[in-house]
C-alpha cells in the first residue's frame, strides 16, 4: 500500500500511485508532451502545488480533485516473477461481429443471426477461435442494441432464442467459442425495470439515478447527462443517449438481476462477455458536479466521478465470484480511460476482478480526438506497444485492437488515401498477431476494408454522429464544416455492410442495407480473396495458423531492438526453443534495413521479394534458424 498524497507530495510521488500514472500519460496524450520529460529528475522533483502556483489559470480545486481521485487508489499492481498461467483465451484469435451488419439471411436488408450461421465456416477457415457478437438482446435500437429493453430475449430483427441455440451448437460443433456483449451501465428507458419506475414504483426507482436537480455531468452523445421526466418530476442519468438509462450498482437488488442475466446466459453455453463501459458503473454516491477544467481536457464533463469509481472493484469482483466463477466465464472490460496501472489493477490474475481490458489510449495520436481530420503517426502505437507490453507481463495479459464499432478504420487513419491499403492492412495485421497478447479483429479487417465515403447526413445512421452533427449547427457550424467533422470521426465508417462478394450490396443482403457501403467491391471482398495467394485474407489465415502452431509467438518473451530509431518497429519473440524477429516499417517511405538478419529464415512478408531497402509499411516475420 502507498501513501496518500497532498499538495506537498512531487510529481514523483504522483505517478507513483496507480491514478496518477495513468492520469498523467493521459494528459500527455491529450496535449502531445513527450513522455520523456517524465524522466527529466528536475520535473520529477517538482511538488504539486508549486506546479499549482505556477499555472495561475488553473484553480487550485482541479488539483485538489485530481489529488482526491489519485487517493482513492492506493493499491499497487503486484510485480513478481510468476510463470503466465497459460489458459484458451491468451491463445486464441477474436473475432468481433456487428451483427447487423454482417450477413442478411432474409433479404430485409438488416443482418440476422441467421446470416452468421452461414458464414461459421468461413470464420473457421480463417482460424477464429471466438466470437464477440455486438448486443442481439431485444432492443427499440436507439444506439444500435446497446439499449437494451429485455435481457432474455433476442432483436427480432435478428432472429429468435431458437436461432440463437442453433448458433452455439453450430459453434461447439466447430470447437468454437463465443462471447456476447454484456450492457449493464445502463438499460433502455424502454426496459420494463424504467417504465415501472417512471409509474412511481419506488423499488424500481432505485434500480435508476434519479436526482431532484441535474448537475454538470455532460452525456458522451452530446448535451447533459440529465433527461427530466416530468411523470414523477425528477431527472434521471444517461452518460449515453437519451433512451440509455444509467443503473444504480449501489443497489443489490440491481446487482443480483446483473448475476441472474450472466447466469441465463452462460448456462446457454455462451463462454463470456465483453462487458460494455463497465468501469463506468459506479459513480460518486453524492454526484458532485465534475471539474470544469477536467472536462476540457477529457471532453466530457464529470467522467472523474465515474470512470473508477469507489466500489467498482468490490462489485466486479462479486459479480466475477457469483457469475463467472460457476461457469468459468471469461470477460473482458471495455473500459474508456483506464490507463495501463489501472488496467493491471483491474485484469491482474490473483485479483479476480476481471480477465482483460480494452483501453483505448493508443486510437489518437497525441492533441488529437476521434473527430479531427488528421493523419496517424503509427510511431505512436509502438510507444504505446511497448509501454504496455513491458507493462503487461506475468500475471497480466494485454488485448490487442485497432478497429471496432465504434471507431474509422486504423488503416485510413494511417493512410486516408488508401495508397498502401494492401500493404498496410496486413502490416497491421502482423503486428496483432505477433505481440503478447490476445488479438481481437474487427469484421471486414481480414480483407482490409476501409473508411465509408458516406455522401451526406442522410447516409449516417448512428445517434452519436446525429446528436454531434446538431450540436455543432447550434454552435455556429455551416453545414458542410459539420458534417466534414462527422465524416472524419463518425462511428459508422465500421458499421457498413461486410463484403462477401462483388455483387450488388457487396453479397450482404438482396435488398438495400440499413446503412449504405461505398467500398471498393472489386478486390475488397471475402470471396475474391479467397481465392488470391498473396491477400489480405490469405496472409492473414496463414499468419492466424502459424501464430497457433508456434506457441513462441503467444507466451515467448518479447525484447524490443533499436527501440529509439523513430520509423522502424523491431522486436523478438523468444523462448527456450524458438527465436522470431519481426522487422516493420512504419511509415510510407523506402527506408534502408537497419537490423541484420543473417541466421534467419524468412516466414511471412507482407511484399514479393525483399528488395535491399525496406518498402512502404513494409512487414517481416523470421525464424532464427537453427544450428
Ligand atoms: O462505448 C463506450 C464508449 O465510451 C465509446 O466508445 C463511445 O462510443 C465514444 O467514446 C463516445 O464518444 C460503448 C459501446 O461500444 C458503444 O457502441 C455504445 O454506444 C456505448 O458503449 C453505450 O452503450
Ligand atoms: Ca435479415
Amino acid at each position: 500500500m502507498n501513501k496518500k498524497i497532498s499538495l506537498n507530495s512531487k510529481i514523483k510521488d504522483l505517478i507513483a500511485l496507480p491514478i496518477g500514472h495513468d492520469i498523467v500519460f493521459r494528459l500527455f496524450l491529450q496535449t502531445g508532451f513527450s513522455f520523456s520529460l517524465l524522466k527529466n529528475p528536475l520535473i520529477l522533483n517538482i511538488k504539486l502545488k508549486h506546479l499549482a502556483s505556477l499555472a495561475k489559470k488553473v484553480p487550485l480545486s482541479f488539483f485538489e480533485t485530481i489529488i482526491n481521485l489519485v487517493n482513492s487508489e492506493l493499491e499497487q499492481p503486484w510485480e513478481d516473477n510468476s510463470p503466465i498461467k497459460k489458459t484458451w483465451w491468451k491463445e486464441a484469435v477474436f473475432y468481433q461481429i456487428y451483427p447487423r451488419s454482417f450477413k442478411d439471411s432474409n433479404g430485409d436488408g438488416i443482418g440476422d443471426i441467421q446470416g452468421i450461421i452461414s458464414e461459421l465456416d468461413t470464420l473457421k477457415d480463417l482460424g477464429i477461435d471466438c466470437l464477440w457478437l455486438s448486443p442481439i438482446y431485444d432492443s427499440p435500437n436507439d444506439d444500435n442494441g446497446y439499449d437494451i429493453r429485455d435481457y432474455r430475449n433476442i432483436m427480432k430483427e435478428f432472429g429468435t432464442m431458437e436461432d440463437v441455440e442453433m448458433l452455439i451448437s453450430e459453434l461447439k460443433k466447430r470447437d468454437m467459442k463465443i462471447i456476447m456483449d454484456l450492457v449493464v451501465n445502463h438499460t433502455s428507458d424502454e426496459h420494463p425495470w424504467f417504465q415501472a419506475a417512471l409509474k412511481g414504483d419506488k423499488e424500481k426507482q432505485d434500480y435508476y439515478i434519479f436526482k431532484d436537480n441535474p448537475n454538470n455531468w455532460t452525456s458522451f452523445f452530446s448535451g447533459s447527462a440529465w433527461r427530466y421526466f416530468k411523470e414523477i418530476d425528477k431527472y434521471a442519468l444517461k452518460l449515453f443517449s437519451s433512451k440509455q438509462m444509467d443503473l444504480n450498482w449501489d443497489n443489490p437488488k440491481l446487482r443480483k438481476e446483473v448475476v441472474d442475466i450472466v447466469t441465463f446466459w452462460l448456462k446457454k453455453g455462451i463462454d463470456g462477455f465483453r462487458m460494455d463501459v463497465i468501469n463506468y458503473i459506479s459513480k460518486n454516491p453524492n454526484l458532485p458536479n465534475g471539474d470544469e477544467l477536467i472536462g476540457k481536457l477529457v471532453g466530457f464533463t464529470g467522467m472523474e466521478h465515474y470512470f473508477y469509481g469507489p466500489n467498482l472493484t468490490k462489485y466486479l469482483s462479486k459479480l466475477r465470484k457469483e457469475a463467472f466463477e460457476p461457469y468459468q466465464g471469461f470477460n473482458v472490460g471495455e473500459t474508456p480511460g483506464i490507463g495501463t496501472q489501472l488496467g493491471k489493477l483491474l485484469t491482474g490474475d490473483y485479483r479476480n476482478i476481471m480477465d482483460l481490458t480494452f483501453s483505448f489510449d493508443h486510437l489518437e495520436t497525441p492533441g488529437k480526438v476521434r473527430f479531427d481530420d488528421y493523419r496517424y503517426d503509427l510511431n505512436f502505437y509502438k510507444l504505446y506497444l511497448i509501454e504496455n507490453q513491458r507493462a503487461f507481463t506475468n500475471r497480466y495479459w494485454m488485448s490487442l485492437f485497432v478497429d471496432n464499432h465504434d471507431n474509422p478504420r486504423f488503416i485510413s487513419k494511417i493512410d486516408p488515401s488508401h495508397n498502401y491499403r494492401n500493404q498496410l492492412a496486413k502490416n497491421i495485421n502482423m503486428i496483432l498477431l505477433t505481440l503478447k497478447g490476445t488479438p481481437f479483429f474487427y469484421q471486414g479487417q481480414e480483407i482490409g476494408m476501409t473508411n465509408n465515403e458516406f455522401k451526406s447526413m442522410t447516409d449516417i445512421r448512428d445517434v452519436e454522429s446525429i446528436n454531434k452533427y446538431q450540436e455543432l449547427l447550434e454552435t455556429g457550424k455551416s453545414e458542410k464544416d459539420a458534417f466534414e467533422i462527422i465524416l472524419a470521426g463518425t462511428r459508422d465508417h465500421t458499421r457498413t455492410p461486410m463484403q462477401w462478394t462483388s455483387e450488388v450490396y457487396g453479397g450482404f443482403s438482396k435488398s438495400l442495407p440499413w446503412i449504405i457501403g461505398h467500398q471498393d467491391l472489386t478486390s475488397t471482398n471475402i470471396k475474391v480473396q479467397q481465392k488470391q495467394d498473396d491477400s489480405i485474407y490469405n496472409f492473414t489465415k496463414e499468419l492466424i495458423k502459424y501464430r497457433k502452431d508456434n506457441q513462441t509467438l503467444i507466451y515467448g518473451d518479447i525484447e524490443f531492438i533499436n527501440e529509439k530509431t523513430k520509423d522502424y518497429f523491431i522486436y523478438k519473440r523468444k523462448d527456450e526453443k524458438n527465436e522470431y524477429l519481426i522487422e516493420i516499417n512504419l511509415i510510407d517511405k523506402k527506408q534502408k534495413r537497419i537490423v541484420s538478419t543473417d541466421g534467419y529464415e524468412l516466414i511471412f512478408s507482407n511484399i514479393k521479394e525483399l528488395e535491399e531497402q525496406m518498402t512502404p509499411y513494409e512487414a517481416n516475420l523470421y525464424k532464427k534458424i537453427k544450428t
